[in-house]
């Protein structure tokens, strides 16, 4: 068939994108909203931010949750809570650019380490030959939820005496042997932007085990303000405000409905797109309870038919908005283009991934015959590659 023919046969109405918020019941957000109009508390730790801050350590079952406006400035201030403010920071080139910039922002130089071809996350068996005696922390990400190697990467936090500060952007709701994946490491950054998975609008949040560390935080995204007289650091505006406060606490109550309708739709893509030649799909890991937050895959160009920028675009007719994360790498970015580390020879497998990657769409109300269809398409266009 040729491509206009499967173009007429499969295109959508309107478009397929990536990702889509979950949105909670408009009369419950509206009865959130009547309290906070009757109370006229808008921000600053209100009553909505207490009851989320206390009920997501209870589904994360962890002590010390700090909310944040987004998970960029909850990085940013995790770092400064751990004064990892000087040195070297061993990172991952295979991420969103807001980790290494939290980074650049602290005068920390990251220092960009290879990733697992399998998990897409930083590969612990190339992290050691990179510390030097200014390296200072270990900035892993848990890319499209994979959780990292936690075990190993602590081993060699604790033979070095670095932090561990996890970007676990796409991690909410992951567990590790049944515990919350935010119990690795010193901190974990949880992000609630609205393509996420869990979703308040924008927001984020910093999670750990140390009371002493949830204090510091809450002075830190808060000017470093004691009292009305009392400025104890060199804080800044981090707080999340009401009206986010209120959609988290509802988003609470759907997400594992949404977890577990990602995971049927997973297991459709799976099953319809197993075996297509060309086309590498992710595993499931022993241990480890999925958020199912994205669905990439891997297109080998040669194998396929056509490689994965051509197929990004051809899907494009369709009206199928599939997304290259995280292509390029932030190691070709301007900023860290000069860094010895950035060069593409010292990472080879991160290079290859961000060549290949392609996300294509999940979320909550994707309906199953509209993954079925895209499969359908990715596997049409493998089969007979057509010309237009
Ligand atoms: N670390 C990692 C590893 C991250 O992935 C991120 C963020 C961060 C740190 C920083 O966390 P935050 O500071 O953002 O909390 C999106 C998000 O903006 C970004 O939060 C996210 N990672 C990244 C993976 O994805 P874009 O540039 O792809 O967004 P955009 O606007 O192109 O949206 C993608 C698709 O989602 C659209 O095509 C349609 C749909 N969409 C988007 C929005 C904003 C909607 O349906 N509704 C919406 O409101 O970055």
């Amino acid at each position: 068939m040729t491509l206009d023919a499967l173009v007429s046969k499969y295109r959508f109405e309107t478009e397929i994108y990536v990702s889509r918020p979950t949105m909670p019941p408009l009369e419950r957000f509206h009865e959130s909203l009547e309290e906070i109009w009757r109370s006229r508390w808008l921000t600053n730790g209100g009553a909505f931010h207490q009851r989320f801050e206390k009920a997501l350590g209870v589904y994360l079952g962890m002590p010390h949750v700090n909310l944040f406006c987004n998970g960029t400035i909850a990085l940013l201030v995790a770092l400064q809570a751990l004064r990892v403010t000087s040195g070297e920071v061993i990172t991952t080139p295979f991420t969103f650019p807001a980790t290494p910039h939290v980074l650049h922002w602290n005068e920390v130089s990251p220092v960009f380490c290879d990733i697992d071809p399998l998990s897409f996350n930083l590969d612990p068996a190339k992290i050691e030959s990179l510390v030097t005696p200014k390296t200072v922390a270990i900035l892993p990400v848990h890319v499209f939820g994979n959780p990292c190697d936690v075990d190993a990467i602590q081993g060699i936090a604790d033979k070095y005496g670095l932090k561990v500060i996890y970007d676990g952007a796409h991690a909410f709701g992951v567990r590790v042997r049944g515990r919350s994946i935010a119990a690795w490491g010193d901190m974990t950054m949880l992000s609630f932007h609205a393509t996420k998975l869990f979703t308040t609008v924008e927001g984020g949040a910093l999670v750990s085990s140390s009371e002493r560390l949830k204090t510091r935080i809450d002075f830190l995204k808060n000017f470093g303000i004691a009292d009305q007289e009392t400025v104890v650091a060199p804080g800044i505006n981090g707080k999340m405000n009401e009206l986010q406060s209120a959609w988290g606490l509802l988003q609470l109550e759907t997400i594992e409905k949404e977890i577990a309708t990602r995971r049927e739709l997973t297991e459709l893509y799976r099953s319809r797109l197993e075996g297509t030649k060309g086309l590498t799909l992710g595993t499931e890991t022993l241990g480890v309870d999925r958020n199912y937050a994205y669905f990439p895959v891997l297109v080998d160009g040669k194998r396929f038919g056509m490689d994965r920028d051509r197929l990004f675009e051809v899907l494009k007719l369709f009206n199928v908005f599939a997304r290259k994360y995280f292509h390029p790498l932030c190691s070709h970015f301007s900023t860290y283009r000069s860094l010895p580390s950035g060069s593409p020879d010292r990472l080879p497998v991160a290079e290859r991934v961000a060549r290949e990657i392609l996300c294509l769409p999940i979320y909550g109300t994707l309906e199953p015959e509209h993954v079925a269809r895209i499969c359908d398409i990715v596997r049409s266009l493998a089969q007979s590659s057509p010309a237009r």
